[in-house]
C-alpha cells in the first residue's frame, strides 16, 4: 500500500522530508504541498510528479485525497495544523516542537486524548539514530549498572540571525530534553540554566553557550552544554555514568586518519549530515505505522512534556534558580513503553 502524504512549509527541512518521502524511503509519495511562501511551495510541486499544491495548510488537510499529514512550517503555526488533523482524524508527523507555548501543547494532548487514539507522532529523531538506539539499550540493560549522570553538549556551528538565546532552549536544547526523557524513562522534575562567559562570536545581547542542567524525577542529572556558534562543526556529544561503568556516544564520521603524528577525522558540518539516516528511519517508521492503520515513535505526550520542560528552562534562564517542572498526570492513552 502507498500512502500519500500532504507536505505544510517546504522550507529546509520540509524539502528534505519532501525527498525522502518521494526518493529515498518505501510505501509513500507526496501528493500535496502548501507553503505560506506560495511560490517556494510551487517549485518545490514542479519538481515532483503532480503533486497539488494547496493554497493554505487547511485546505490541504481538508483534501480527501491526502491520507496522511507532515507538518515542517515554522514552530508557532504547528498547533493550528495538528489540531485540524486530529480533528479530520488524519495521521500527522510534526516536527519539533509539538507547540510553542504549554496551553497550546495541552490543548493538542487533550484534542487526541479525547479521539481515543494517537495520532500525533513528533520528529524527535535522535530516538532513531544508531548511537543513541544503542547507548539506550546499554542503559536499559543494566550494563553499566544504575544510571547517575549525563553529560551532553549540543554545539552548532551557526544559526541565522532570527535566532535569540531562548531559542537555545527551546529549538537547540529541547532535543537533549526528550534524549534525557527517552533514556531514563522518566519525567524532567527541574530545570537550572547557567550562563559561561558569552562567546565572542556571538551577536549583542546572546547568551551563548549556555548550561542547561535537567533533573529526572527518579535524580538522574543531565548537563546540557548548548552552543550555536561553535564555528568548527555540527557536534553532538553524549555520555551517560552509571554505578558501574559510562556509555558515550562515539564520533560520527567514519574514518580516523592517523598521519605524521597526528589522529583526525571529520566534524560533521550541518544536522543534516549528522542525523540524516536518522530523519530517514523516523519517517520510514511513521509511513509503515500509517499503512497499518496507527503511528508510532515519540507521542504528543513526548511534545507536551518536551514543552514544558523547554518552558521552564526559559524561567530558569530569566531567574537564575532552580525552577520546578509541574506536569500534570499523563493520560491512558500514552502510558507504556516509550
Ligand atoms: P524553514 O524556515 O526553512 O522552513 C519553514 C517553512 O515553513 C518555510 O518555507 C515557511 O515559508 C513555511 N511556513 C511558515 N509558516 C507557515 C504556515 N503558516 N503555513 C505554511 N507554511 C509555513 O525552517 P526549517 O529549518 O525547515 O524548520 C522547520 C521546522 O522543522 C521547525 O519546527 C524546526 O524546529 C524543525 N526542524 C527540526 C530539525 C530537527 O533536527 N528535527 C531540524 C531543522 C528544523
Ligand atoms: P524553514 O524556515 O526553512 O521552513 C519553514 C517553512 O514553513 C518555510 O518555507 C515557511 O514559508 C513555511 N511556513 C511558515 N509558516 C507557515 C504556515 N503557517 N503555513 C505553511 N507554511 C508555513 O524552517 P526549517 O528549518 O525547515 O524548520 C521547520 C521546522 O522543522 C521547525 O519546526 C524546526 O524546529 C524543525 N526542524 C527540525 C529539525 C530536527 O532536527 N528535527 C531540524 C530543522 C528544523
Ligand atoms: C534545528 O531546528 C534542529 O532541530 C537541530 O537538530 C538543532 O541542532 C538546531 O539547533 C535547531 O535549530
Amino acid at each position: 500500500m502507498t500512502i500519500t502524504v500532504g507536505v505544510i512549509g517546504v522550507g529546509a527541512i520540509g524539502q528534505d522530508h519532501v525527498h525522502r518521502l518521494s526518493h529515498v524511503l518505501s510505501g509513500a509519495r507526496v501528493g500535496a504541498v502548501t507553503d505560506v511562501d506560495l511560490d517556494r511551495a510551487r517549485v518545490v510541486a514542479d519538481g515532483l510528479a503532480g503533486p497539488v499544491l494547496h493554497r493554505s495548510g487547511a485546505e490541504l488537510i481538508a483534501d480527501d485525497r491526502v491520507d496522511a499529514v507532515v507538518v515542517t512550517s515554522w514552530g508557532p503555526t504547528h498547533e493550528e495544523y495538528v489540531l485540524a488533523c486530529v480533528a479530520a482524524g488524519k495521521q500527522v508527523f510534526c516536527e519539533k516542537p509539538l507547540a510553542t507555548t504549554r496551553e497550546a501543547a495541552e490543548r493538542i494532548v487533550e484534542a487526541e486524548t479525547a479521539t481515543g487514539r494517537r495520532l500525533v507522532m513528533v520528529g524527535f529523531m535522535r530516538r532513531f539514530d544508531a548511537q543513541y538506539r544503542a547507548m539506550k539499550e546499554v542503559v536499559t540493560g543494566g550494563e553499566i549498572g544504575l544510571p547517575l549522570l549525563m553529560h551532553a553538549a549540543h554545539r552548532n556551528p551557526s544559526v541565522p540571525d532570527f535566532f535569540t538565546s531562548d531559542m537555545i532552549v527551546t529549538d537547540t536544547a529541547v532535543h537533549d530534553i526528550d534524549v534525557a526523557r527517552w533514556l531514563f524513562d522518566e519525567e524532567i522534575a527541574a530545570v537550572t540554566v547557567l550562563r559561561p562567559r558569552t562567546s565572542r562570536k556571538a551577536k549583542a545581547g546572546f547568551d551563548d553557550p549556555l548550561l542547561v542542567l535537567l533533573e529526572t524525577e527518579g535524580g538522574v542529572l543531565v548537563d546540557v552544554e548548548a552552543s550555536v556558534n561553535a564555528g568548527f562543526g555540527y557536534d553532538i556529544r553524549g555520555e551517560v555514568v552509571g554505578e558501574d561503568g559510562t556509555v558515550e556516544l562515539s564520533e560520527s564520521a567514519g574514518t580516523v586518519v592517523k598521519r605524521a603524528g597526528t589522529h583526525a577525522g571529520r566534524v560533521p558540518a550541518h544536522w543534516r549530515e549528522r542525523f540524516g539516516p536518522a530523519f530517514d528511519a523516523e519517517l520510514q517508521a511513521w509511513v509503515d505505522a500509517v499503512a497499518a492503520g496507527g503511528t508510532t515513535g515519540p507521542s504528543a505526550w513526548d511534545g507536551y512534556a518536551a514543552t514544558v520542560v523547554c518552558e521552564t528552562g526559559l524561567a530558569a534562564l530569566r531567574s537564575g534558580a532552580r525552577e520546578p517542572v509541574v506536569l500534570p498526570d499523563r493520560p491512558d492513552l500514552y502510558k507504556g513503553p516509550a
